[in-house]
């Protein structure tokens, strides 16, 4: 029944308690590929909270059931099926073992115990512990773990699993064994345990109170010339936890270990998280500044949730972001403080900018299409389909609110509510809500409806200037667009929205603030406008001049904000607005406005032009020396255009492309002495160093280089990149020295240098399959031409002998590649991107579900495409409905179709 039954909806309206509760569990493991022995004894009784019931329903899936014993006694009245056990008429309180069998060789989805590399690992969250033992699966039942792990010796020597280490020892015929405790009670999706031929680099360190621990990093080891900068990320993330939130590592020894099979980035189970390798594994020759950034911010999100997500967990996975959404926060917060630390607001502002790009490409899409969900969602078929952006993404940003709403200060007062209130529980999104609002003496129900509301809100803004009696009014309004038509019809009122505003002056300084009805202007020139109504007009005095509003400052809510600003304004704001970020986001109003007005002619075939003054307000960013080099990068950067196409109308991927190669054209000609010296002068010679500032002048000559790749004269450009290839000793410089000769080649012609530089780099890396995702990754995201389309380029390397589609990071580096990242070439007129995508969903769904399905999700906006290009996704996506078998997949099609 399981794949082929009509999906079932879980409704979080549904909630109930369970009916028994779980209280110790002890696993005993006989470890072997194709048959491995799981013994699970549990303490389990009624749940006094809980209606009765005359059965125990166990949720277990792929297991074959051998025998139950209660209190030590066979038991009969047993019934196995394919989604669990049945127990008829149980005692109040007993004991439970039950004996099953898995098989984690054939097992290709990644989820439950599995062989990757010839070692054993698991992954549990969401409903992977029932793939490896019958249980009562689901995060609101909490339990200790005593875990014995048996395997051969020689072929498995070390075995890993939550807490700390018991006892170890041989066993006859050449096994031997590990018994570990975990002494806190978790949720059955923190269960993991690694066994195989591994290593770990360790250190010891002190913690706040003055205990010491245990770190290790477990890699293959070839790899463990690759772990120095996932164990001092982790150092640094559990200093930073003491610091910024008081939180200490309540374990004796903590472990990472890396793989190199992963569905995603990495998971926070108890003492032993485990990592995709591309989270862990970095050296400057193998790894880029990007990649050096995202090990920091994994390490430190999985090591957050130790507090956010272990300590204190999910009631159920309705609930998903009070540890998803709160740890992202972390996440972010610890990347700019080791960017920024507390006070360098330019640099905290780059983190900043990154993050919201994310947020707006890619959570602002899902909430425009048939996957839109509230931060909360009230409904799911497949749960591992709701770790979404906006769980993510627009879970931190609400999280973010509140410590805009209420400080820094007030924000850890909350937090230490919060831990005060339900350390060891799990808990609900309205706990966390309330723990924040009772800290700080205030009521917060409107604040709810960020939790249950789905679409992006739009604030409109109207200005008014009084000259005569020195008044500015400023008029937001809320509500939501067109693409939001789930959210308008379930709108449930207006939201709090904090709503940041500076105002500027003639000379570009920010002038003093004073609300009508205040006493005084205030220090701060930034002030946060709690907006709380569908329409309200909030007026400051005494204001000189007419200022130029500076709006939703540092993105202090995740909403658009429409505000007809003209070109001049803009220019005037990217160079002298006193918020970084909206500096940046001036900068991004200006390039998008001229991008989508020229894609609009690409799309009727009129010829294109530039405003000389678009291309003076480019040139003044670039040559502003007191601007950061990671800001100047950022600034410099066009909107992608899987954004610009979202914007408009109709998206036509084609016409976006089109605009946005005419603009990096004409800005490549027109400041081209400017690249140059910019390629000169932001070298970073002599040892790699990963600092944010080595990064910036990285990222800044790299993108002046990929500039100069357009342009109309490629030789110079083709002598520059070649000899960055040649001589690069990290891989930031390498890369991207081989990403401009592919761009140059792409547009000129020619080429030679591009594959030589490809040749060069595969046999260099060869052995170091992260690199190698890479050099496929480069080439599905190239540039095509009529002459040589990109999915010519992608059907051959599926035949290439280092392809694997059972390795999710090869899958994403060719497949996922050109199927997102590549709009102009996937969205091919003849529908060759759509028949590929169709091909590819359906042969990862027999291998792989998760994976299949966020396939599957690239083409969920396809209602908003043109006409051919829409016809065409929708014969895809009804390919797909008709063959798909797995329930992730098939909840992906039908809504999408529906
Ligand atoms: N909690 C895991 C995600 C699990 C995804 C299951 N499909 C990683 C993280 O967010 O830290
Ligand atoms: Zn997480």
């Amino acid at each position: 029944m399981a794949d082929t039954a009509t999906p079932n909806v879980i409704r979080r309206a549904d909630y109930a308690p369970p009916a028994f509760l779980i209280d110790t569990v002890a696993l005993e493991f006989d470890l072997v590929p194709e048959r491995t022995i799981v013994k699970n004894t549990m303490r389990v009784r009624r749940n006094p909270d809980a209606s009765h019931a005359t059965q125990l329903a166990l949720m277990g899936e792929q297991l074959e059931f051998v025998s139950a014993e209660i209190d030590g006694k066979p038991f009969a009245n047993v019934h196995a099926h394919e989604h669990g056990l049945l127990l008829d008429h149980v005692p109040d309180d007993f004991e439970l073992t039950l004996t099953s069998v898995c098989n984690p060789a054939e097992n290709t989805t990644l989820s439950g115990l599995y062989v990757s590399g010839g070692n054993f690992f698991t992954q549990c969250e969401a409903e992977g512990f029932r793939r490896i033992t019958y249980f009562l699966d689901r995060p609101d039942v909490m339990a200790t773990y005593t875990v014995t792990l048996r395997a051969d010796k020689a072929d498995y020597p070390v075995l890993l699993s939550n807490g700390n280490l018991l006892e170890e020892g041989d066993l006859p015929d050449g096994r031997h064994f590990a018994r570990w405790e975990d002494p806190f009670r978790k949720p059955s999706y923190l269960f993991a345990l690694v066994a195989g031929k591994l290593v770990a680099v360790e250190e010891r360190v002190k913690s706040g109170s003055g205990k010491e621990k245990l770190l290790q990093v477990w890699v293959e080891p070839h790899d463990l010339d690759k772990t120095r900068h996932a164990m001092d990320s982790l150092i640094n993330s559990i200093r930073w936890d003491e610091e910024r939130f008081g939180l200490e590592l309540d374990l004796d020894r903590f472990m990472i270990v890396a793989v190199s099979d992963f569905n995603m980035g990495a998971m926070e189970n108890k003492g032993l998280n485990i990592f995709n390798t591309k989270y862990v594994l970095a050296n400057p020759e193998t790894a880029t500044d990007t990649d050096f950034a995202n090990i920091e911010a994994v390490v430190g999100h999985e090591y957050f949730h130790n507090w956010t997500g272990n300590r204190v967990t999910c009631r159920d996975w309705f609930q998903l972001s009070l540890k998803e959404g709160l740890t992202v926060f972390r996440d972010q917060e610890f990347s700019a403080d080791m960017a920024g630390g507390a006070t360098d607001e330019a640099a905290r502002a780059t983190k900043r900018i990154e993050d919201v790009r994310v947020l707006r490409q890619m959570q602002f899409a899902e909430d425009a299409g048939p996957m839109a969900h509230p931060v909360r969602p009230e409904s799911y078929v497949e749960i591992n389909n709701f770790y979404t952006m906006t769980v993510y993404e627009k879970g931190s940003e609400v999280v973010r609110m509140y410590q805009t709403l209420f400080g820094r200060d007030g924000f850890r007062k909350g937090m230490d509510l919060y831990f005060q209130r339900h350390d060891g529980q799990a808990v609900t999104c309205d706990d966390f809500r309330h723990a924040l609002a009772d800290a700080n003496g205030r009521d917060l129900a409107q604040f709810e409806r960020w939790y249950s509301q789905a679409g992006t809100p739009r604030v409109s803004v109207r200005t008014r200037y009084d000259a005569a009696q020195q008044r500015y009014s400023v008029t937001l309004s809320q509500g939501y667009g067109e693409a939001a038509s789930a959210a308008r019809e379930t709108q449930k009122g207006p939201l709090l929205i904090p709503f940041a505003i500076g105002l500027i002056g003639r000379e570009g300084a920010d002038l003093p603030l004073q609300l009508d009805g205040e006493a005084q202007a205030s220090d701060n020139t930034t002030r946060v406008l709690e907006f709380t109504q569908t329409e309200q007009t909030f007026t400051f005095v005494n204001v000189a001049q007419e200022p130029l509003p500076s709006l939703l400052r540092n993105f202090s809510a995740p909403v658009i904000v429409e505000y007809d600003y003209s070109a001049d304004q803009l220019a005037f704001l990217l160079a002298h607005d006193n918020d970084p970020f909206n500096r940046w986001e001036a900068g991004q109003r200006l390039a998008t406005r001229e991008l989508l007005t020229l894609a609009a002619r690409a799309a009727t075939g009129v010829p294109l032009q530039l405003d000389d003054s678009v291309v003076a307000a480019f040139a003044r960013v670039l040559t502003d020396e007191t601007l950061s080099p990671a800001f100047r990068e950022l600034a410099l950067m066009l909107p992608s255009e899987a954004y610009l196409a979202e914007q408009m109308p109709e998206s036509n991927p084609a016409a976006v492309h089109a605009a946005r190669q005419f603009v990096r054209k004409r800005l490549a000609n027109a400041l081209k002495s400017d690249w140059l010296k910019v390629v000169e002068q932001h070298r970073t010679p002599g040892a790699y160093e990963a600092t944010p500032e080595a990064s910036g002048h990285r990222a800044l000559k790299n993108l002046a280089l990929s500039y100069l790749a357009e342009l109309d004269d490629p030789a110079e450009t083709v002598r520059l990149a070649a000899a960055q290839y040649d001589a690069a000793n990290n891989m930031t410089d390498r890369a991207a020295a081989l990403s401009a000769l592919l761009s140059s080649a792409a547009a000129n012609g020619g080429g030679a240098d591009a594959q030589r530089a490809l040749d060069d780099f595969y046999r260099r890396f060869e052995k170091e399959p992260l690199v190698i995702d890479k050099w496929f990754a480069l080439q599905a995201v190239q540039r095509g031409s009529a002459q040589r389309p990109v999915i010519d380029v992608v059907r051959k390397l599926m035949a290439h002998p280092a392809f694997n589609l059972k390795n999710p990071n090869r899958a994403r580096s060719l497949i996922f590649s050109f199927c997102a990242a590549n709009p102009a070439q996937f969205h091919a007129e003849d529908g060759s991107g759509y028949a590929f995508w169709a091909e590819q969903v359906i042969a990862l769904d027999a291998i792989n579900p998760q994976v299949a399905a966020r396939l599957a999700r690239s083409l969920e906006l396809w209602r908003r495409f043109t006409p051919t290009l829409r016809d065409g996704m929708r014969a895809a996506l009804e390919k797909v409905a008709a063959q798909v078998k797995s329930r992730d997949v098939r909840e992906i099609v039908e809504k999408a179709l529906a």
